[in-house]
């Protein structure tokens, strides 16, 4: 790209950074309008919709990013149908329900929860670490406090439905975390899961506000069964999600041990940051995770779901399956992500 363009892109961008929803909408000559698809919010899987519609009651409003995807994913925290977040969501193979987020902004500032119990929105949690303490990371029985003295409320999230689902595999299970199979994936001949409920499913959100600034926030019950005190790589800042306002944002799903070790969302944005597309950043994570096992990269689903400062999106998955959700003024939609295999 010439540096005459370069410099030209980044004014433009740079200049709708610092304008509202509606002074965006006013400004002049429109390739600010053209270049920026913003408010904009992306999440993944078919549920993100209405975690999506939740984020956007902010962003219309010319709210910013940071409110609406905390917003946004608290709707599924919520939703005691949905088994992989929050309240309703599967246990551990103590049957203990241990949630784990993480939360950022646009200054780099984050939060984040880790193997949390008894609390229904531990975004909101994640969101008080960050903005009420000098760290960026509580787990366990502290976080847990941490939000009991903060006025949230202590409650059961073990449904009866996550209940019977987590006996029912006791009885078969031989007290071993299930395998990391989802979605077609699943088979329940080989792996007793009851139902056929898919293992994990977590919400990832990246929103750009009206003014062009990103929020990002992640949430989950992680993997299914799973040992007691196992954190994923939802809420861990870098792997499960990552946002860097001069580039965009990336977020997560499937099993977090093989996002973990490529940190995969952060690898993600820098991808972006180096003029990778959105989608061909997902793709490269995707296949630095087979590069590593080509064999278990074949029994495992991982999905990566990005944006860019342009309000590009996109998003790679290893194995069919993986859906993901956008709201904006031009569309609200499910995607299905391209995958490996
Ligand atoms: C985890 N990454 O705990 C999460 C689970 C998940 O779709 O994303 N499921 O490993």
């Amino acid at each position: 790209m010439s540096t005459r363009r370069k410099f030209l892109q980044s004014s433009i961008i740079g200049s709708a950074a610092v304008l509202t929803g509606e002074k965006l909408l006013a400004a002049k000559p429109l390739t600010v309008a053209a270049v920026l698809n913003n408010p904009i919010v992306i999440s993944t899987w078919d549920f993100g919709k209405a975690a999506n519609a939740g984020a956007w009651e902010i962003l219309q409003k010319g709210g910013r990013a940071l409110d609406a995807v905390e917003a946004g994913v608290r709707i599924p925290e919520a939703d005691e149908s949905n088994q992989s977040i929050g309240y309703g969501g599967l246990p551990d193979r103590d049957g203990k329900v241990t949630l784990d987020a993480c939360i950022m902004d646009e200054f780099y500032n984050c939060g984040s929860v880790m193997a949390l119990e008894h609390i229904m929105h531990p975004i909101s949690v994640a969101r008080m670490v960050m903005e009420k303490t000098p760290h960026i990371i509580l787990a366990g029985d502290g976080a847990l406090q941490f939000a009991l003295a903060n006025g949230f409320k202590k409650e059961n999230l073990l449904t009866a439905k996550s209940e019977h689902d987590w006996k029912e595999w006791l009885k078969t299970a031989k007290y071993e975390p299930v395998k990391n199979i989802e979605n077609q994936l699943y088979d329940k001949t080989k792996d007793p899961m009851p139902g056929g409920i898919k293992n994990h499913d977590t919400i990832g959100m990246l929103a750009m506000d009206a003014a062009g600034n990103f929020g990002g926030a992640c949430t989950t019950s992680g993997m299914a069964y799973k040992i007691h005190g196992r954190v994923g790589d939802s809420p861990v800042i870098g792997a499960g999600l990552y946002v860097d306002n001069e580039v965009g944002g990336a977020t997560a799903t499937g099993v977090g041990e093989e996002v973990i070790r490529i940190v995969g969302a952060h690898l993600i944005v820098e991808l972006m940051r180096q003029g990778l597309s959105p989608e061909a950043a997902c793709k490269e994570g995707v296949e630095r995770i087979i590069k590593r096992n080509p064999i278990k990269a074949k029994e495992v689903q991982v999905g990566f779901l990005a944006m860019n400062k342009k309000g590009e999106f996109g998003a790679y998955c290893l194995q069919k399956g993986f859906t993901y959700a956008v709201r904006s003024n031009q569309e609200e939609k499910i995607y299905t992500a391209p995958s490996i295999y």
